[in-house]
């Protein structure tokens, strides 16, 4: 897959494109990654990219025609390359917008800097507008590399493919057991115990609920969505009997109680 940066900061790109799986996906040949200097296309001695908005108002505007020269340039190199503008008023990216960005040949996306871009050149040149959340940036480039971390896992070869059960883990909704490492107690914290008894049907058992159960705590809006296993619902049932017991062992007599356990008619 080739990937094209439009930026008015091309140097933030390198640190992340020269480390860890970027770079590796980058020597193996299964990414091309490019960034563009929007500065570059622009006119004059001062190679001006922002001004004033029309209407008034604090801040300034992406001018439209630098930003339209460099992607004319880019698209003339990269034919058919889904284009992308990082904007907080974008659709928000979640693991299946990675899954259909992965499915295409070539993307070029676009950083905003300032208040954003002129309407003009979104709307005629720009397939989709991507935000990454719902919080305030100061630009584009590291929604940028949000979008890529996330697209350059999912290609052919990049993670070597043992990791292809996990790439479904946000299709399948769940949150992730806890991990463990070395040493078997720290600070006085033992792992848990069936995690050493090399009991592999067990052990991923024990994954299986803990990983349902951090769901339900953190995140109980996953489940009201999926599909659950029959072990599932039988794990969800029994623990539901059981906090019924725990309240029901409260007798109407806890400190939120009204005086003589409001049991009374
Ligand atoms: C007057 C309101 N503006 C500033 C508070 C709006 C605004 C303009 C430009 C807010 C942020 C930005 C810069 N942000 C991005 O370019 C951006 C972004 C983001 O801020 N949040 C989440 N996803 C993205 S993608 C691009």
């Amino acid at each position: 897959m080739k990937v094209v940066v439009l930026t008015i900061f091309p140097e933030l790109m390198q640190a992340f494109w020269e480390n860890g799986i970027m770079r590796r996906a980058i020597e193996s040949g299964a990414v091309a990654a490019q960034a563009v200097n929007i500065r570059d296309f622009a006119q004059g001695r001062h190679k001006v990219t922002d001004d004033r908005p029309y209407g008034g108002g604090c801040g300034m505007v992406m001018k439209p025609e630098p930003l339209a020269a460099a992607l004319r340039d880019v698209k003339q190199q990269t034919p058919g390359a889904l284009t992308l503008l990082m904007s907080p008023q974008g659709r928000c990216f979640d693991q299946a917008m990675a899954r259909e960005m992965a499915a295409h040949e070539a993307l070029v996306i676009v950083c905003g800097r300032y208040e954003g871009v002129d309407e003009r050149f979104s709307e005629q040149f720009v397939d989709g507008e991507v935000s990454i959340g719902d919080f305030v940036l100061t630009g584009g480039e590291v929604a940028a590399m949000v979008v890529m971390d996330a697209v350059v896992r999912l290609l052919p070869g990049v993670l070597g493919n043992e990791d292809s059960a996990e790439q479904d883990s946000f299709g399948h909704q769940r949150l992730d057991h806890a991990h463990y490492t070395r040493p078997p107690e720290f600070e006085g914290r033992p792992v848990p115990e069936v995690l050493l008894s090399g009991h592999h049907e067990r052990i991923s058992e024990w994954r299986r609920a803990d990983a349902l159960l951090r769901t339900f705590a953190r995140r109980p809006d996953l489940l009201h969505g999926a599909t659950l296993s029959k072990e599932e619902i039988a794990l969800l049932g029994a623990w539901h009997r059981e906090l019924e017991s725990i309240i029901r062992s409260q007798g109407g007599s806890g400190p939120d109680s009204p005086p003589g356990g409001g049991q009374e008619r």
